[in-house]
């Protein structure tokens, strides 16, 4: 009953709730390990499924997504899956128009560049129906992973869309998106306010669509520094843990593991970890020592390989990796990169990460 509303979907049960279980701060055995944008352009499978194709198109398109989702599943021991899909959907169900410009990245055709320009957006309601086709390959995906792993669903916060919508497009400074915050801070919660509400319902759909878990990519933290940070992204992230969770009960779906991270957000460890998720992300810039005391011991951790360690012979990938799990500890914990993998990595890097996080966790574990 594929895209029928009113027939819940019965899915595959699970096999490897490792991932799962850690994020909600159970025991594990060993310790789960997924890659951020496992899914690209680094897997030579992902440039021959993507060439030609539109990259939009590609996220519209249900079985391409699930295609997409599954192929580093079928190469590396991945203890989740995340729904290939872009944080960019959200503005363009917005109203934004969006291409993907070769060698320049996602681009906006008409960005905000001041107040009157938000009359433009449509409003959280229409948003959440352009957004089927997400939930669509999310189900597909459910349904196609037959229980391997748990689904990730995700979405970007608040503030990292605000910045792609006013910028239209990737920034190294964000001095256009920072200007708003300045000279129209008023103006700029009302737009943070319409990417709250729309991001609620998208998660929440997300849960209804299969995924088993929902992660909040707030790319953009760190040029914000701890004041803007703490005035303009960290209380959206606060409501979007909250009302997802109160969305989920009413409407009678499973609660689920949340997941924020905060690219060079250090500053924000501690407020992060009692913002209302279940596990804090962290990058490679932060030593895990100091990542569990600023979050009290008592949060799940994920994190926090850098991802040009992947470059690096064997046995110092294996080292560096060996490094990380005991300084992180094996509870409590999901080994993840510090942030996406690169287009350039090499695929065989991954494949050594991914076995040495396992190994070197099971052994620590029998200790
Ligand atoms: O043609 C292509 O394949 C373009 C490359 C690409 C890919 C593979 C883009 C363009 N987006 C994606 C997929 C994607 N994006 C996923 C897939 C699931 C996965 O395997 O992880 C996810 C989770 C994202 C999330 C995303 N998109 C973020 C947050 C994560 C992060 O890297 O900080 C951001 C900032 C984006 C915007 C975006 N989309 C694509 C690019 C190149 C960018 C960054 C633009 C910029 O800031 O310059």
């Amino acid at each position: 009953q594929h895209g029928n509303p009113d027939v819940p979907d019965v899915f595959p049960a699970l096999k490897n709730d490792t991932f799962l279980r850690a994020a909600r701060g159970e025991a594990t055995s060993y310790v789960p390990v997924w890659c951020m944008r496992q899914a690209g352009r680094y897997l030579p499978e992902f440039r021959m499924k993507r060439a030609g194709q539109d990259f939009f198109e590609t996220c519209r398109n249900p079985a391409a997504c699930c295609e997409l989702t599954l192929q580093p599943l079928r190469r590396f021991d991945l203890d989740a899956a995340i729904i290939f899909s872009d944080i960019l959907v959200v503005p363009q169900a917005l109203g934004m128009d969006a291409e993907m410009i070769p060698g320049k990245g996602p681009t906006f055709k008409q960005p905000l560049e001041e107040p009157s320009h938000l009359q433009r957006l449509l409003s959280p309601h229409a948003a959440r129906s352009a957004l089927f086709y997400v939930h669509d390959a999310l189900r597909l995906t459910r349904h196609q992973l037959d229980g391997l792993v748990p689904l990730i669903g995700f979405a970007g916060a608040p503030w990292t869309l605000m910045c792609y919508m006013v910028e239209g497009g990737g920034s190294t400074t964000m001095s256009r998106a920072k200007r708003w915050l300045y000279q129209y801070p008023e103006e700029s919660h009302n737009l943070l306010k319409i990417l709250t509400d729309t991001v609620v319902e998208y998660l929440v759909d997300q849960v209804s669509a299969g995924a088993q878990a929902l992660q909040l990519f707030e790319s953009h933290a760190g040029c914000l520094g701890p004041s803007l940070f703490m005035e303009f992204a960290l209380p959206c992230l606060k409501d979007v843990a909250r009302r997802v969770q109160n969305g989920l009960r009413q409407a009678d779906l499973p609660a689920v593991p949340m997941i924020v991270f905060a690219k060079d957000g250090h500053f924000s460890l501690q407020e992060l970890s009692q913002a209302g998720y279940d596990v804090v992300g962290v990058d490679w810039t932060v030593r895990p020592e100091l990542a569990r005391e600023l979050t009290g011991g008592k949060i799940t951790l994920q994190g926090n390989l850098d991802p040009c360690a992947l470059y690096a012979p064997k046995e110092v990938l294996e080292k560096k990796v060996n490094k990380m799990v005991s300084e992180f500890g094996t509870q409590r914990y999901i080994a993840n990169l510090g942030h996406g993998i690169y287009p350039d990595a090499p695929p065989e890097g991954l494949g050594t990460f991914v076995d040495a996080v396992h190994a070197i966790s099971r052994s620590l574990n029998a200790c």
